[in-house]
């Protein structure tokens, strides 16, 4: 009836073109802007379904293309929980969005429903939260995503304007906890956390001594806009924003954003040689990877980096710390707050901070490439810390913990209030209000740097000699068929084809400190090489002849 007419119609607007192959992958559909109609409207039907199958909860979906550059975009949809889509759902979201017909898109749609027990049609309700990054194909992009999920009848759509990917996360899986959900309640909740860990800083005078400066790379997308407005609110940072996404400032992630820095190595457009020194941070398209860095020669483009293992080795110093005032370092028994703390890294992360990391005696698991996989584990824990080298990351407070670390709170608030260990307990409650529970968040990840250089009275040079990086080169080789090769133990070993695994082995036991792995990317056609090693040289040359082996 109605229901297949009105999925006829969204899939009679917005044909799949011959030869079109959509992969939802690790992070949406994506391609150029101009030819994502399609999928956007079908990744529309997507969404909306998930919410009719979860019961009417809000489901998200965001266009978006992250660090890609500005002609590009995407969709990615975000579960009720806050976290990405169920992994479950990704075939039947490929098959939608290259299924060839309205008929055989009605066809898949209705199977689907029935395999998932969805009853569709009548008396159900389903809504989605939508947002957009400064590309200019979002708005239209939008438009048609509305289409696709009103095509699911009895679907709301809520359109919550231009966002960074990491706020509407956070909207969707604070609505679905009953607890405030807008814009304004997110930026209250960074600001007053971030003010509130401030006053909990050490021997603070209640000064209102500013920070050194600190210039921030908004890679000319949504994150440097959303920081000038939270700027005022933004107690004792000095912070200079450039590439702000403003009219005329630049092209969004063009030489600049996180992943040009981190990949790069070199300081962003728009930086200058009077920045030399200056502790700088960037972000990327759509504000969910963060990295740090520093210019070091007025004559050249070269940068201290500070990747996402650096950022995850200064939070694990920063809540261990805290940990360690809460429950007395010697007393092993009868702790006042038992905590299972692990942290997840994928096999790009730097040999040197894992090194760093183990010698703090904490747990150290790797996980395959990919959000979904490093967030997945880390919700194992009481406090679970993810970080992808790239700058994508978060801590994870289980539910369970959060409501412990309160009962303290309060206990002590009574018994020892003021106590280094009522402080230590308010500062871990303040850091989980803090930093993004639903997934990597560019600005409250920063705000919780800024708060711990603070709390430890560091310079970004302090932070930097916590371990040096071992030198690394990655090198992208292009191959006919990349699924030809197949990695295990977290990607870190090749099983087919055989025997490329002991020539590998073969090449890295020759360098000092040498450490390589290959696998397929999953979202580019190329086989990635990562190689590690004592010396710059010896790192480059280890890639060079592991990627000969793999060509
Ligand atoms: P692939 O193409 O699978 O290596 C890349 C990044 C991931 C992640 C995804 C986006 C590297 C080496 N890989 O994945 O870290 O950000 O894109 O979801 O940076
Ligand atoms: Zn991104």
């Amino acid at each position: 009836g109605e229901q297949r007419a009105a999925l006829l119609a969204a899939a009679s607007l917005f044909p799949v073109p011959d030869g079109a192959k959509f992969s939802y992958g690790t992070a949406g559909f994506r391609a150029e802007g101009s030819t994502m109609a399609p999928a956007v409207c079908r990744a529309g039907i997507v969404a909306a379904l998930r919410s009719v199958k979860l019961g009417g909860a809000a489901v998200g979906l965001v266009i978006t293309a992250s660090h890609n550059p500005v002609g590009d975009n995407g969709v990615k949809i975000v579960d009720a929980d806050g976290g990405m889509m169920s992994q479950a759902w990704e075939p039947f979201s490929d098959a939608l969005a290259n299924a060839p017909t309205p008929d055989a898109l009605l066809q898949l749609v209705l199977q689907f429903a029935k395999d998932e027990g969805i009853t569709l049609g009548e008396g159900h309700s389903a809504q989605v939260l939508l947002a957009r990054d400064t590309r200019p194909t979002g708005e239209y992009l939008l438009d048609v995503a509305t289409k696709g999920i009103n095509a699911i009848v009895g679907s709301v759509a809520l359109d919550m304007g231009i966002l960074t990917t990491p706020q509407l996360h956070w909207m969707v899986r604070n609505k679905n906890r009953g607890l405030k959900s807008s814009e304004e309640d997110y930026f209250t909740q960074i600001t007053e956390s971030f003010r509130h860990l401030l006053e909990l800083t050490p021997d603070d005078k209640g000064g209102d001594k500013l920070m050194e400066k600190l210039i921030v790379d908004g890679a000319n997308g949504i994150g440097g806009l959303k920081l000038e407005e939270i700027k005022p609110k933004l107690a004792r940072l000095d912070i200079v924003v450039r590439n702000s996404g403003k009219e005329g400032e630049g092209i969004l992630n063009e030489r600049c954003g996180a992943d040009f820095v981190q990949k790069e190595k070199v300081h962003p457009l728009g930086f200058a040689p009077n920045d030399v020194g200056v502790r700088c941070a960037s972000f990327d398209g759509d504000a969910d990877r963060l990295v740090y860095f520093r210019i070091t020669s007025p004559s050249s483009t070269t940068i201290d980096l500070v990747d996402g293992d650096k950022i995850l080795s200064l939070f694990v110093l920063f809540i261990r710390e805290q940990l360690d005032i809460v429950n007395g370092k010697d007393s092993q028994d009868n702790q006042a707050l038992p905590t299972r703390f692990g942290v997840v890294q994928t096999a790009y992360a730097n040999g040197a901070s894992t090194e760093f990391l183990k010698n703090l005696g904490l747990e150290v698991v790797f996980t395959s490439t990919g959000v979904k996989y490093l967030h997945k584990k880390a919700l194992e824990y009481d406090i679970g810390i993810y970080f992808e080298a790239n700058g994508h990351g978060t801590v994870l407070f289980a539910d369970e913990f959060v409501s412990r670390l309160e009962s303290l709170a309060s206990e002590l608030s009574s018994k020892a209030a003021g106590s280094p260990q009522h402080q230590a307990a308010l500062r871990l409650l303040a850091t989980t209000q803090l930093i993004n529970q639903a997934v990597g968040d560019a600005l409250s990840g920063m705000l919780l740097v800024e708060a711990v250089l603070q709390h430890k009275r560091w310079t970004l040079q302090n932070w930097c000699d916590i371990y040096t990086d071992l030198p690394s080169k990655q090198l992208k080789v292009k191959v006919k068929d990349r699924a030809s090769i197949v990695t295990t133990d977290a990607e870190r070993k090749v099983c087919q084809p055989s025997g490329l695994q002991e020539l590998i082995d073969r090449e890295v036991a020759n360098y000092s400190q040498g450490r390589c792995f290959v696998r397929p990317s999953g979202t580019e056609d190329v086989v990635r090489v990562y190689a590690e090693a004592s010396t710059v040289e010896a790192a480059d040359s280890l890639a060079k002849s592991v990627a000969q082996l793999v060509e």
